[in-house]
Order: structure tokens, then sequence, then C-alpha cells
């Protein structure tokens, strides 16, 4: 049988390597798309690189996206980069808008004119629904985003929508609600908490400076939520999906968890910084996944408490390791 060649832009970010190994473990042939740097910045795929093929292009330059597409001719694309931190999205809300919202439209562009048949998976966000309408969020809730991010994410969902529309093609979006791992970034709440909890056991730190500790978020395992956008896929028709657990907790919560599985009292160390304070804050998020579970048979394995403590266990490994 002729394997399945999947493109992914994104690859080495958090989501990007779940994806590739679920994806190699299906036995796709995976390309990964990765942009020019000064310095390498694969240590998400470092353990996987050798079965990827990793071609150069950015989300920025049409051309490079075509060249991608025309070269390898895969059958499906999940569009997971984007400049995805939400903090920055306010220093840096121009770029964010040219690689988060425009880099969309310039990928569904590259697909309509190499091959319109090939299968797209975009990588909306929660994010969108921001100052919620509604609760819990439904893939009818209206948008309401709170940050140049969010506003970037909304136009990347309503292209694709357009492109299905407009062009017929197989295009899903994904609104993924928050989803974690030891993969994830540092500057992330989930893990910049885990992280600190690590090097504050370690003796390395005493205290750890976060923002809004009122904020809640509904957190998942980011290796569940691949599943979900592989699944999209292989539906019959596109169509447009919430996933999440339908569970939510505050950053508070978060760092009691955290804390407690390395036994630390959370109040001895944590500290409020405004540095880390946002213009304007998504306050609740809570995501139904009711059609996800329906549609695609998509369940998580993996709820908040496990998170939390798998991602405490790693970054102990981590620091440990680092001390030697
Ligand atoms: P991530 O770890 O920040 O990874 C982002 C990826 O995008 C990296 O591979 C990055 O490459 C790449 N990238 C950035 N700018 C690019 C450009 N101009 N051209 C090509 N590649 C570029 O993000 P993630 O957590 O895996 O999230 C994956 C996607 O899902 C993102 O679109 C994010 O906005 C969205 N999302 C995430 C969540 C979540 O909770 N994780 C929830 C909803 C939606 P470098 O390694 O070179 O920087
Ligand atoms: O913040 C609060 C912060 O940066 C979560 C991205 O993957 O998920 C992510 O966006 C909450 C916010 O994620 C700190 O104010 C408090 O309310 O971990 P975060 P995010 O902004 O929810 C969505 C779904 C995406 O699509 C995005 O790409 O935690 N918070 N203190 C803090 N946040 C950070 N980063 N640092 C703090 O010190």
């Amino acid at each position: 049988m002729v394997a399945r060649r999947a493109l992914i832009t994104g690859v080495t970010g958090q989501d990007g390597s779940y994806l590739a190994e679920l994806l190699l473990a299906q036995g796709y042939e995976v390309i990964g798309v990765v942009r020019r740097s000064s310095t390498l910045n694969f240590e998400r795929i470092a353990h996987i690189q050798d079965r990827l093929t990793l071609v150069p292009a950015d989300l920025l330059d049409e051309v490079s996206l075509i060249a991608a597409i025309r070269d390898h001719r895969p059958s499906e694309v999940y569009n997971l980069a984007a400049q995805s931190f939400v903090q920055t999205s306010w220093s840096q809300p121009v770029l964010t808008g040219e690689t988060t919202a425009l880099g969309v439209t310039r990928l569904l562009d590259a697909i309509r004119i190499v091959d319109p048949e090939i299968r797209f998976y975009q990588a909306s966000s929660s994010e969108m629904f921001g100052k919620v309408h509604e609760v819990p969020q439904t893939e009818v809730t209206p948008f309401y985003p709170r940050s140049p991010y969010g506003v970037a994410k909304v136009y990347g969902h309503w292209i694709t929508v357009n492109y299905r529309e407009s062009y017929g093609l197989h295009a899903s979006s994904g609104m993924l609600f928050n989803h974690e791992s030891p993969r994830r970034g540092l500057e992330f709440v989930t893990r910049k908490v885990t992280h600190g909890v690590a090097r504050i056991a370690c003796g390395l730190d005493d205290k750890l400076a976060l923002g809004n500790l009122d904020s809640q978020r509904d957190w998942g395992y980011a290796a569940d939520y691949v599943r979900a956008m592989w699944l999209m896929l292989q539906q019959d028709v596109p169509s447009d999906y919430v996933v999440a657990t339908g569970e939510t907790h505050s950053v508070r919560e978060l760092c009691e968890v955290a804390f407690g599985a390395a036994e630390l009292d959370w109040q001895q160390h944590v500290v409020v910084d405004e540095r880390f304070l946002r213009p304007a804050e998504v306050d609740l998020l809570v995501g139904d996944p009711t059609k996800a579970r329906d549609t695609l048979g998509w369940e998580r394995d993996v709820g908040f408490a496990r998170l939390v403590e798998m991602m405490v266990e790693a970054d102990l490994d981590l620091v440990r390791a680092q001390l030697g």
C-alpha cells in the first residue's frame, strides 16, 4: 500500500511533535515545515527527526509554501504554525496578524493552486471566544476575542470556512482549548508553574512570579488533542469542532496541584507581579466537546490532576539532570 503523506507546519512546536509521532505510528510519510533560524530548534522532534522529511518554508512567504506543497504533494496538510503566545501578540500585533491570520490564507491559496483535493486542518483556538457569550462554549458560541492573537485566530477560522464554501476544499477548523504537556513552551502558565516548582524543589529558586491567579482555563493533554486533529481529516465531510475536556480550573488551583505534587505549599512561593497581567484578559474558558465525541468518537485520556503531576515529574527529572 502507498504510504499516506501529510505535511505539518509548526512541526517543531508542542503539537507538531505529537502529531508527527501519531502520523508516523499510523504509517504516514511526514513532511515537516521548518522556518530558517540562526540556531536549530529541533529539541521536540530530535527523537523522530530521522523519520521526518524537513522542508524549509515560512508562513510569511507564499512562494515557499507553494514550493513545499508542489514538491511533496501531501494528501493532508495540518496548519499548526503560528505566533501562539497571547502576551506577545500585544507587543507584536502586526507579526501576529501576518503569521497567525494571513499565513492561513497563504497556505490555503497554495493548496488551491497546487491541489484542491488536499485535506486541510486549521489550528483554531478557544481564545476566539474571549469574553465569553455563554458557558460552556460550543461550535456556535459567538466570538469575542480579547487579544491581537485571538483576533488573528478568528480571521484564520473564517478564512478556512470561506475557502471551504468558496472552493469546496476539505478544510476543517479545530477550536482547541488549552492543551499542555512536558513539551509546552516555558512561557505558558502551566509549564512556567511546573518548571518553577521543580526549580524550587531543587533549591534553585524560592519565589515564582505570576500574573492573574483568578483566570480559569479548560486544560487538556496535547497528545490527546492531536488525535482529534487527525480524526477531523478522516471524515467524509469537513466541519468545525470544539476540542476540550469540559472542566475548568483556575491558575490558583493549578498552583495548588503543581506545588502539592512536590510536597510544597504554593502560598509560600507564589508572588503576583503585574508585569504578567494582560491589557485585556480572558477570564473563563470551558468547552463542550459533545460534537467531537459524537461525530469523531474522540475522548480525552488524561485529566487535569494527572496532566499537572506528569508535567511536574518531567520537570523534576529535567532540572535534576541539568544539575548533574
Ligand atoms: P508552539 O509550540 O508555539 O509552536 C508554534 C510553531 O509555529 C513552531 O513550530 C514555530 O516554529 C512555528 N512558526 C511560528 N511562526 C512561523 C512562521 N512564520 N512560519 C512557519 N512556522 C512558524 O504552538 P503549539 O502549542 O504547538 O500550538 C500549535 C497551534 O495550535 C498554533 O497555531 C496555536 O496557535 C494553536 N493552538 C494552541 C493551543 C494550545 O493550547 N497549545 C490551543 C489552541 C490553538 P519555531 O519552532 O521555528 O518557532
Ligand atoms: O495563559 C494566566 C494568563 O499563556 C493562561 C496558547 O496556547 O491557549 C494558550 O493561551 C492564563 C491566562 O495561555 C501567568 O493571564 C497568570 O489567563 O498559559 P497561557 P493562554 O493565554 O490561555 C490558547 C487556547 C491558545 O490558543 C494560545 O496559543 O494564565 N497567567 N500568570 C499567566 N500566563 C502566563 N503565560 N504567565 C504567567 O505568569
